[in-house]
């Protein structure tokens, strides 16, 4: 197998992620995970996706709530609450040392690459999680009730506040992590995978990120995209409330149209079979499967079909390529 990247958000990504790396070994995956969702919280660096597929990976992960760690504690928080401090975002005790750790790292000068591949090791990953940039990209949600910073839209106010554009702050001066622009200029790139994240709040700050778009495009490998929205609803999360508040219709076509002339393909639930004919006649491959990933074994399937499907495509591609 030759090199896949892998494009993620957090939870939904994140299961994706897990099972592309029980069927490709270390050396032939590079996740790239978004950073949009990172802020600066009681004067901590917090990275909430990255955590979410590091601690996803390593099994450490609190299945029910998708995002920290499993068994963890709340003193702090407790505590925080008991001063009057700011309470509205959860940090466990366990996880609090990885912000303590990012933050000090950052503040000694390393980038969020460098950081990332220790955290991770640390953890006993093998394979590359990589930020999509060790530059600031920040999301803003502007809603009619005014802009808010992402972590307060998502977290502080429920995503209740009616969406009316999602932007990216400090992207156009942003550059893709070494790590990505290594991956996405490899000769070997048999594969660019988008996982089934939110496509405007998760993907899309990736897609920011100067050159990435165009990379994704030129390049001889096929890029795939799992639908994140089945039977016209999110699996978790606000995509399908955030696609209404933009004026589309949450269902596969609208992510298909989103995806437009950027995935060659794109894969849909069993559910939205119906849709394949509709994603097709805007000249994407569409390939129908089980794509909700309850278990392990969700994951991996998920991961086996999705490169398959890509490989499939590969063969043509690389025919017109010469
Ligand atoms: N999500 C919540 O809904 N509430 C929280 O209090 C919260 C805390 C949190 C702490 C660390 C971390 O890594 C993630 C955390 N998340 C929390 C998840 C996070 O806000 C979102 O999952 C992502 O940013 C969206 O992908």
């Amino acid at each position: 197998m030759a090199h896949v990247i892998a494009l993620c958000g957090g939870v939904g990504g994140a299961k994706l992620a897990f099972g592309l790396t029980q069927v490709l070994s270390p050396d032939d995956l590079t996740l790239v995970v978004n950073t949009g969702d990172d802020f600066e919280h009681l004067g901590l660096a917090i990275s909430p996706d990255i955590d979410t597929v590091a601690y996803t990976l390593s099994g450490l992960a609190d299945r029910e709530r998708g995002w920290g760690l499993a068994g963890e504690t709340w003193a702090f928080m407790s505590a925080l609450r008991g001063l009057g401090g700011e309470d509205w975002f959860q940090l466990g005790d366990k996880d609090l040392a990885t912000h303590v750790e990012r933050t000090r790292r950052l503040a000694a000068g390393e980038s969020l690459s460098a950081i990332t591949a220790h955290l991770t090791r640390q953890l006993g990953l093998r394979h590359a999680i990589v930020p999509m940039s060790d530059q600031p990209v920040r999301t803003w949600v502007d809603t009619a009730d005014g802009p808010l910073a992402f972590q307060r839209y998502f977290v502080g106010e429920r995503c209740a506040p009616v969406v009316q554009a999602v932007r990216f702050e400090g992207a156009a001066e942003a550059r893709p992590s070494p790590a990505f622009a290594a991956a996405l200029a490899r000769p070997d790139l048999a594969a660019i995978l988008i996982c089934p994240s939110n496509p405007y709040l998760s993907i899309d700050p990736i897609l920011a990120v100067p050159g990435v778009r165009d990379a994704i495009r030129s390049a001889a490998a096929p890029c795939v995209a799992v639908s994140p929205i089945v039977g016209g609803q999110a699996i978790k999360g606000p995509t399908a409330k955030l696609m209404t508040e933009l004026g589309l219709t949450p269902g596969v076509a609208a992510v298909a149209a989103h995806y437009g002339g950027l995935v060659d393909g794109l894969i849909l639930d069993d559910a939205d079979a119906g849709e394949a004919r509709e994603v097709e006649r805007r000249g994407i491959a569409a390939h129908i499967t089980a794509t909700v990933m309850r278990t392990d074994d969700d994951r991996i399937a998920l991961a086996r079909d999705t490169l398959a499907f890509a490989m499939a495509l590969r063969a043509p591609l690389t025919a017109r390529v010469g």
